[in-house]
């Protein structure tokens, strides 16, 4: 991806100055990266954090697998097959595969509440969660493959082709599965798949769903106990997530049973983009391993289409989210939108649009002084809180997805300040789950294993750049 098919050169948009010296005087952050993910490592694949996230998480191993791929190939590719080995028979890939060692009640919900047994087509080695996460694994395998040294090439092609059919089964059950009315798109069944949990971006949705009295058994959030109260969702909000969690069980898991009965059902801009650019990795991935890379091709066209005819709202100049429940398009301002720049042949109309917004108050406010980018959510908004999981925060998963899109459309400055923010935040405060905007002090857990693996990832790729002018 360092210099993909469909690259519109660095239009005039050279990197930040500065950058290439922050770049070289950056190895203590990467001796600081390793030492996360080794400390997080299980033996087989790695915690998103000790405390808060002791299970292995779907779309975090994926990052954490190209992040390590840089110095630890084998482990990377080992954390990408323990994953797999979670998939269901239905191609979905859970968002959660839970660790049998991990002690009783270390999270909540854990394997009790899910009960994916119930549906036939869970796994019977390993108790999973019966919902999913974004695809972005099949990007992630072919990113660990390129990193391989020439010594292990053979090795890795290897894994590669044993990993293929899992990553297209994958994809195919989001494709077939998940398409609500056949318009060309998955959609998401409970804010947990979208990977941005608490984001404003479905608040009008989300916010209508009452839980029924006694629709919920006594519990105790675990994840109070690891983070502060302010940090993390409301109890209002955790109480519809398990609610819906309830409902997804009743209907045992089935996608058309969850479908047709989840009054949270949304088509969103950056899972769909996600899945796009996994196709377009799967198309490389098929020609590497001798298969045909023409469906994977197909399937990105339909998915650009339905994308733009979709979700792109021309009065808005934004994607936005569509609730299909009730026909409309939400109208908060928040990362998703961006995510479409991942699409290498996104129109540059739509690609202007998106970095306007990107360099608009709402998201770099430039004449306020210090701060940090990218905020997940318009930091003009009325209720935008800079501390609260997913609901303005600076996430780094988000900052390196926006930081590829707009490599690929050759916006190298905005995408180095991207890069350039991402460091001093992580220097300023460690390798948290997340970040304040405005101050940049860190928030959720510490040590987290995305934050350190997207941080070599951006430094090792960038340098790499720099050499190669
Ligand atoms: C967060 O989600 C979990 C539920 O899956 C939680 O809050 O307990 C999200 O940030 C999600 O994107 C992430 O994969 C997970 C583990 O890091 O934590």
């Amino acid at each position: 991806m360092d210099q993909p098919p469909g690259t519109r050169a660095s239009v005039g948009h050279a990197a930040p100055a500065g950058l290439d010296a922050t770049l070289e005087a950056a190895d203590d952050l990467l001796a600081g990266a390793r030492d996360v993910l080794d400390a997080n490592w299980t033996g087989s694949y790695t915690r998103p954090s000790q405390a808060l996230y002791p299970h292995q998480w779907s779309w975090d191993s994926a990052f954490i697998a190209l992040g390590r791929s840089w110095h630890d190939a084998a482990r990377a590719r080992l954390e990408l097959e323990t994953l797999f080995e979670a998939q269901w028979r239905t191609g979905m890939l859970p968002s959660i595969a839970f660790d049998p060692s991990a002690p009783a009640g270390a999270y909540f919900p854990g394997p009790e509440v899910w009960q994916a047994e119930r549906c036939p087509a869970a796994p019977s080695g390993r108790p999973t969660s019966g919902i999913t996460q974004p695809p972005i694994h099949a990007r992630a395998a072919l990113e660990v493959h390129r990193r391989a040294a020439a010594a292990e090439q053979s090795a890795s092609l290897e894994w590669l082709a044993r990993l293929y059919p899992r990553l297209s089964a994958q994809v195919r059950h989001l494709e077939m599965g998940r398409d609500p009315n056949g318009c060309g798109l998955a959609a998401i069944v409970h804010p947990w798949e979208s990977g941005l949990d608490d984001s404003p971006a479905w608040d009008r949705d989300f916010d209508r769903i009452t839980v029924p009295p006694g629709a919920l058994p006594p519990y105790r959030r675990r994840d109070l106990d690891h983070a502060a109260a302010a940090d993390r969702p409301t109890d209002a909000d955790y109480a519809r997530f398990l609610y819906l969690l309830t409902l997804e069980r009743e209907a045992r898991y089935e996608d058309a049973a969850v479908m047709a009965g989840s009054p949270f059902l949304i088509v969103d801009p950056l899972f769909n983009a996600i899945l796009l650019w996994s196709e377009l990795a799967l198309a490389e991935i098929a020609g590497l391993v001798g298969a045909d890379p023409a469906p994977h091709r197909a399937a990105s066209h339909r998915i650009r289409e339905a994308l733009i005819r979709e979700l792109w709202v021309p009065r808005r100049r934004r994607f936005s989210p569509w609730d299909v429940r009730r026909n409309r398009r939400e109208p908060e301002d928040t990362v998703v939108s961006f995510a479409p720049l991942l699409d290498p042949e996104l129109p540059p109309p739509i690609v202007d649009a998106i970095c306007r917004e990107l360099e608009s108050p709402s998201f770099h406010p430039r004449g306020r002084g210090p701060h940090y980018i990218v905020p997940t959510y318009d930091e003009r908004a009325a209720d935008f809180d800079p501390e609260r999981y997913w609901r303005g925060p600076v996430w780094l998963n988000t900052n390196w997805l926006l930081w590829q899109g707009l490599r690929q459309h050759g916006r190298e400055r905005l995408a180095g300040e991207v890069v350039a923010s991402s460091l001093q935040l992580v220097r300023r405060s460690g390798f948290r789950e997340y970040f304040d905007p405005l101050d940049g002090s860190g928030h959720g857990s510490d040590r987290f294993s995305w934050t350190a693996a997207l941080i070599i990832d951006m430094v090792m790729r960038q340098r790499r750049a720099a050499t190669q002018g």
